[in-house]
């Protein structure tokens, strides 16, 4: 798939996003690529290893935008795809809901695993970015989730994430809290989370989801 892959990512550089967008439909519908390959293997790394070329240094931070939000298109795009899987899912009984907390305005990664969580068969449902603690609070109210799954990114919302943490803890004392994303592959803190899971990886859910299925 180097060569697809390879394909893809010259149509993201080129922002020819009606291009793209129908590359990757055709691929799914052809079943030359999974949901699970194109999500970690495609659409992360396109955004992971995306650097600006010297020349456009002016007009980076709105070529790394108008990519995320190309990206953004192909995960919603993937949607159908998904229900077509959930026909053969066996359904887990766990309601997952997952967020960024406040300042954290990375989103993709919140929006890929909450998917990948529905393809595992859990009810997750992506909340949104950059929620402040009240509205966590209030979201857990109003949904009664088993899990609160939140993401990420910048080490510097460590901090906060641990308030909420706290208190999410104390206000549910049954709540199950999942953290994960990048600031949790480069933790080296003291802080100590008082969370049910931290996790990294695609692998961590699926020990996950092996553990509370059993
Ligand atoms: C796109 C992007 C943005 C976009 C985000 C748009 C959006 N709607 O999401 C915008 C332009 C808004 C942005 C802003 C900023 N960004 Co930015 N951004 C990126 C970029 C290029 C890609 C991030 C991304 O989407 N990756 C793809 C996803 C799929 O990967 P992921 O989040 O890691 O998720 C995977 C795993 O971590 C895991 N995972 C994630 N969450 C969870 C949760 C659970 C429960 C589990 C199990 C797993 C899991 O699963 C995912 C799939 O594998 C990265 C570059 C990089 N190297 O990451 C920089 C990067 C993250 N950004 C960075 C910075 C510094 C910023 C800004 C502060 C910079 C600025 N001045 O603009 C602001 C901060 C905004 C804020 N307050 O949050 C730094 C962070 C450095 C650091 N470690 O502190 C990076 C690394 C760039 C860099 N090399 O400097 N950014």
């Amino acid at each position: 798939m180097m060569k697809e892959y390879h394909f893809f990512l010259q149509l993201l550089e080129q922002e020819k996003k009606d291009a793209v967008v129908n590359y990757v439909i055709t691929l799914l519908d052809t079943k030359q690529i999974t949901i699970e390959e194109l999500y970690l293997e495609w659409l992360s790394r396109s955004l992971l290893e995306f650097r600006c070329k010297v020349d456009d240094k002016e007009v980076c931070i709105w070529k790394e935008h108008y990519r995320t939000s190309m990206i953004r298109t192909i995960i919603e795009c993937t949607y159908p795809y998904i229900l077509e899987r959930l026909k053969t899912t066996p359904k887990i009984p766990f309601k997952v809901v997952v967020l960024t907390p406040t300042q954290e305005y990375h989103e993709i990664g919140a929006l890929i695993i909450t998917n990948l969580m529905v393809l595992l068969g859990l009810d997750a449902a992506f909340i949104g970015a950059n929620t402040p603690k009240e509205e966590i609070i209030s979201a857990v109210r109003a949904f009664s989730p088993d899990y609160v799954a939140m993401s990420v990114t910048n080490p510097y919302n460590l901090v906060v994430t641990k308030k909420i943490t706290d208190e999410l803890k104390e206000t549910f004392p049954t709540l199950k809290v999942i953290l994960g994303g990048q600031a949790f592959q480069s933790y080296h803190t003291n802080i100590d989370f008082k969370v049910d899971y931290i996790m990294n990886q695609y692998q961590d859910l699926l020990d996950f989801v092996h553990e509370v299925k059993a």
